[in-house]
């Protein structure tokens, strides 16, 4: 399982102008994104992404208490940078939706066995998609190790930077921010807002009931 240390940020034609200068472009891709929750918001109000890629199933949880330093001791960036767990296996993506769900699917459950091309579990776990669209991602990498930088452009309209860390469970989670912040030195990305991300922006302006319901519950 790895862990996704990430900081959004808003790019210009200068910060292109800088990455093509400074950086390497490594990849050019697009790809489709279905995300997935019940009626009721049940991941997403526990801030949990389920969605699928490219034919694959992914789902990104909030670090359990996570040991954080206290506030005035982090860097105030530091708060700008998320950090989400990364499941990709559909047999564990599987058994922890069901836990939060807590669907009585007890009957079924012997004869459920997920599979990438079979997707029964998702009805049976009352779950539809509420968001889709495609993103064409361009990445980049500064030279600093582990460190890329996507960006990307959303089908509806949508565009956001992302200064990205893959470390593994339980990893330096201050070194990568650490790294971020290096970067986004490089970049010239500054400013201290959060940024929205694409799924923000999606649901916003297409979804203002869920926004407002992850609003409330403090998810976003
Ligand atoms: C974790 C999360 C969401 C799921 C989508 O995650 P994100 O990293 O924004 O998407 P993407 O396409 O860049 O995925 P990648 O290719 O990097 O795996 S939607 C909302 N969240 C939580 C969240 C948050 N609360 N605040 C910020 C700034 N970002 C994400």
């Amino acid at each position: 399982m790895t862990v996704e240390v990430e900081r959004k940020f808003v790019f210009s034609a200068e910060t292109l102008e800088t990455l093509e200068s400074i950086g390497v472009c490594v990849d050019q891709r697009q790809f489709h994104d279905q995300y997935f929750d019940t009626p009721e918001f049940n991941l997403t109000l526990r801030d949990m992404w389920l969605r699928k890629r490219k034919g694959c199933w992914e789902l990104k949880c909030p670090m359990a208490n996570s040991a954080e330093e206290p506030s005035e001791e982090r860097p105030a960036d530091a708060a700008l940078c998320t950090h989400y767990k990364e499941i990709s296996s559909l047999s564990e993506i599987y058994q922890r939706v069901k836990e939060v769900i807590k669907v009585d699917c007890e009957d079924r459950e012997a004869e459920t066995t997920p599979s990438q091309e079979d997707c029964s579990w998702l009805s049976k776990l009352n779950l539809a998609c509420f968001a889709e669209f495609t993103t064409t991602r361009r990445s980049f990498t500064l030279g600093e190790e582990g460190v890329k930088i996507d960006l990307d452009q959303a089908d509806f309209g949508h565009h956001v930077g992302e200064i990205e860390v893959l470390i593994p469970e339980g990893g330096d989670v201050q070194l990568a921010q650490e790294k971020i912040r290096n970067a986004a030195k490089k970049l010239g990305v500054s400013g201290d807002e959060r940024v929205d991300g694409k799924m923000t922006t999606y649901l916003k302006r297409y979804r203002p009931e869920h926004y407002a319901a992850l609003l409330r519950a403090r998810v976003l």
